[in-house]
């Protein structure tokens, strides 16, 4: 009896609620009976119309909405490219590819369509690949169908059952090692009636990458198995490469516009804590679906998931795409950027452009000087010309936050490295305070500084010879070099004051 009445109270007061809202704001969001009805839903018939062949565009490119009303049959014709691409800058790594880049070419289609895949495995391949498609409604995704050895093609088709955005991948065994080179990418389903419009879109993918070099050090890095065993990687990438899309290859968008990102998340390993700094998502269609969230700072996109994020632009300036689990963004590469361009809005954001602060090293158009160092290193015709621009470069973000953009220090706090005396008298103390830091007093041009410098050893030899030998022949400093080798001697000597950091 208690019972009872207690579920009629609840009852009349749910529809009292109703009644209420209702009358208060019609515009307020009415709980929609909004099923999309899933893959029950999704078989719309027989493709109608010619067959067509779908547009399928490298990152971070989109390609146009189908702007279709029925269902067809489409082409989707995919080349498997095992290459050797740069990584960073200097850097390279054998990628194994769909369509030549990292991630995959993107493929769009609609609700209902047949999708008829061509996989191509170029001949000069090494490996047989193939292909799961996580929108493919079937045992393997395709994997079991598309099994291509090199020099072979093979053909299978599906119905787009279900509307979303769905990565894919090679489920070559062994798994993890073809989705740690960089084999996968996106595959949107529109819904039948289309994606609202929005002024530019843009295709973004995360992925976790393993050498056995450290980050960023030099030359062709060879997959590391232990590494990614471990799930401890070495770099962590927006669109396969660090610097993919900064300086001159930014994402670009004019004030007053919205944007739209397709952002998928390859793995193997890691979830991305996705984030623009500086931009709220106005609507987040997370884990790729058919809802969308709206008003988010940051949308978890797991390994072999997707999302879809709109913002509508306001303010010019540098955002900043980033895994927000920060060391990734920092020291693994995981920094993309979207350059704005538009008059000022001094009533919404009175502050100034972002700066080498976040952006670091990444602030510089590019680091070709010190590519051209490692070059140069590697044919032995390395000079001391090379050596200070790459270490400019360098210098930019890593020492110029505390040390100041021109060496000048900062008063009683960080002291000058502009015509240091400290230097003068012992050359080996830039390269010995970069590689293990510096505590206790020091006294500098007659000043004392009595302080802590935490070490940088994260640092490469070359990079630590090419910052020394930068601010060795800078800012009225006696000149000279130091060398990749004196690096590595100065590294494996840990001098009485070094630093234990912070
Ligand atoms: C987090 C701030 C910080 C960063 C970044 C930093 N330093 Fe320092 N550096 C200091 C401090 C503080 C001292 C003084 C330490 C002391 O008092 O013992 C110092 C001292 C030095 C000195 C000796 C004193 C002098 O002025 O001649 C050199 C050389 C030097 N740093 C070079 C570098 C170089 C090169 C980099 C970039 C790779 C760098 N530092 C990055 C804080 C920093
Ligand atoms: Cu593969």
């Amino acid at each position: 009896m208690a019972d009872r009445f207690r579920t009629w109270a609840l009852a009349a007061a749910c529809a009292f609620a109703l009644v209420a809202c209702g009358g208060a704001d019609k515009t307020a969001p009415v709980a929609k009976d909004a099923d999309s009805g899933g893959s029950l839903k999704g078989d719309m018939g027989p493709p109608q119309g010619p067959d067509i062949k779908a547009v399928v565009t490298a990152p971070p490119m989109v390609p146009p909405a189908t702007g279709r009303k029925t269902p067809a049959r489409v082409i989707v014709e995919l080349d498997v490219v095992e290459k050797e691409m740069p990584i960073s800058e200097g850097v390279t790594y054998t990628f194994w590819t769909f369509g030549g880049t990292v991630p995959g070419s993107f493929i769009r289609v609609r609700q209902g369509d047949t999708v008829v895949f061509h996989l191509r495995n170029m001949p000069d391949s090494k490996m047989p690949h193939n292909i799961d498609l996580h929108g493919v409604t079937g045992p393997g995704g395709g994997a079991a169908s598309s099994f291509t050895a090199p020099g072979h093609v093979s053909r299978f088709s599906f119905k787009a059952l279900n509307a979303g955005l769905y990565v894919y991948h090679c489920a070559t065994a062994p798994v993890g090692m073809h989705v740690a080179n960089g084999m996968y990418g996106l595959i949107l389903v529109e819904p039948p009636e289309g994606m609202p419009p929005v002024d530019r879109e843009y295709y973004v993918m995360q992925g976790d990458f393993y050498t056995t070099g450290k980050y960023r050090e030099k030359g062709l890095q060879p997959f590391d198995m232990e590494k990614a065993i471990e799930e401890h990687p070495t770099y962590v990438l927006f669109n396969g490469m660090e610097g993919a899309l900064t300086g001159d290859k930014a994402l670009k968008a004019n004030t007053n516009e919205t944007v739209r990102l397709y952002v998928g998340n390859g793995g193997p390993n890691l979830v991305s804590s996705f984030h623009v700094i500086g931009e709220i998502f106005d609507k987040v269609w997370f884990e790729g679906g058919t809802r969308y969230n709206e008003n988010v700072q940051t949308t978890l996109i797991p390994a072999g998931g997707a999302a879809i994020m709109d913002f509508h632009v306001e303010v010019p300036g540098s955002y900043m795409l980033v895994d927000h689990s920060i060391f990734r963004a920092f020291n693994k590469g995981a920094l993309a950027v979207l350059k704005a361009e538009g008059a000022e809005r001094k009533d919404i954001y009175s502050g100034k452009e972002v700066d080498a602060v976040y952006l670091g090293d990444r602030a510089q158009p590019s680091l070709a000087a010190v590519e051209k160092a490692t070059e140069a290193a590697s044919t032995g015709a390395l000079t001391v010309e090379d050596q200070v621009k790459a270490g400019q470069a360098l210098f930019a973000g890593t020492c110029s936050t505390c040390h100041q953009p021109e060496g000048q220090g900062m008063e009683g706090v960080f002291p000058p490295l502009a015509k240091s005396d400290y230097i003068a008298a012992d050359p080996k103390r830039v390269p010995n305070a970069i590689l293990h830091g510096l505590v206790g007093k020091v006294t500098v041009n007659g000043k004392d500084y009595n302080s802590n410098m935490p070490p940088m050893n994260q640092l490469t030899d070359d990079e630590v010879a090419n910052i020394s030998t930068y601010v060795l022949n800078s800012w009225g400093n006696p000149g000279g070099h130091v060398t990749k080798e004196e690096a590595a001697a100065i590294r494996a000597a840990k001098p009485a004051n070094a630093s234990e950091g912070h």
